[in-house]
């Protein structure tokens, strides 16, 4: 009879220790997808150039991205464009800051940038990945970039949505005003339109205290032209940030995290709160110490 109680706890505690197990691994799997992984810039050395500080490679363009305090509402660091000309640079996923791959399958990512446009106001954000068709290891070619958003110079600060492999250019009607700090999504729907995707655009006038977003009017459900990027460049690959800038502010750039994903991140700790306390209890109830800690 003692033998038999001794077997039935061993395999209640191989049960909960299996439990422990599964939740932990959620947890694990889902926390790169859930933790922030938006680029604040506030580990950058002001006053200096973007290029060489934290993975971040300049790759193109005139005058270069540098890193400074922001203006405004945002004293914090931020990225800043050149006073003239136009300026490329891009870092890939490390340690340091990586944002979690996607599936290609995906029907809401959504991106985000802040910026601030001054008198040549390019803006431009999107992700992409280094294709084996050049000798590098960095994206710097057209073909290595997804789609890019942000804000154009066209008679003012337009915004953009531009289709992947730096393609066609979707600009809106309304401008932005000078000196006020935005903050723009793009929402993307990559299995849409048979595979080029789509994408909408929101706007927030950070400056004016907006606290919702606008549905630009232009800018909705665009086709991406997911498939204009090189072979090996598609959203299942994306590994990495691109960025080109005029004159001008650019701050918080990365990937928001889905709703989705983050509830599932808080059901999954609730089940290991869950766990412990029964685990905890039966432990008590046997009369010995909970072994399994969650
Ligand atoms: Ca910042
Ligand atoms: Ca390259």
């Amino acid at each position: 009879m003692a033998s038999q109680l001794t077997g039935q706890r061993k395999a209640k505690a191989l049960r909960n220790a299996a439990l422990i197990g599964l939740a932990g691994a959620l947890l694990f799997a889902l926390s790169p997808a859930a933790r922030a992984q938006i680029y604040s810039a506030e580990e950058l050395t002001r006053r200096a150039s973007l290029g060489g500080q934290d993975g971040w490679q300049l790759v193109g363009g005139f005058g270069g991205i540098s890193v400074d305090q922001g203006s405004g509402i945002n004293p914090s660091t931020v990225l800043q464009g050149p006073s003239s000309f136009s300026s490329f640079a891009a870092r890939t996923n490390d340690s340091n800051f990586s944002f979690a791959q996607f599936t290609g399958l995906e029907t809401s990512v959504v991106l985000q940038i802040d910026v601030y446009p001054v008198f040549t106001p390019m803006a431009l954000f999107g992700l992409g990945h280094d294709s084996i068709t050049d000798t590098d290891s960095v994206i710097n070619q057209a073909s290595e970039t997804g789609p890019l958003f942000g804000t154009m110079t066209s008679n003012g600060a337009r915004l953009v949505i531009q289709e992947a492999g730096r393609g066609t250019s979707h600009l809106s009607s309304i401008t932005l005003a000078n000196l006020s700090w935005y903050q723009i999504r793009l929402e993307m729907d990559f299995t849409a339109n048979a595979g080029q995707g789509s994408g909408s655009l929101f706007l927030r006038n950070l400056s004016l205290g907006e606290t919702s977003f606008t549905a630009v009017p232009d800018l909705q459900n665009i086709s991406l032209g997911l498939t204009n990027t090189a072979a090996d460049v598609r959203p299942f690959t994306y590994d990495g940030m691109f960025i080109g800038m005029g004159f001008g502010h650019m701050d918080n750039i990365g990937v928001v995290p889905e709703p989705a994903t983050s509830a599932l991140l808080v059901g999954a700790t609730l089940f290991c709160a869950v766990l412990r306390i029964a685990v905890k209890r039966r432990a008590e109830r046997d009369g010995r110490k909970a072994v399994p800690r969650v």
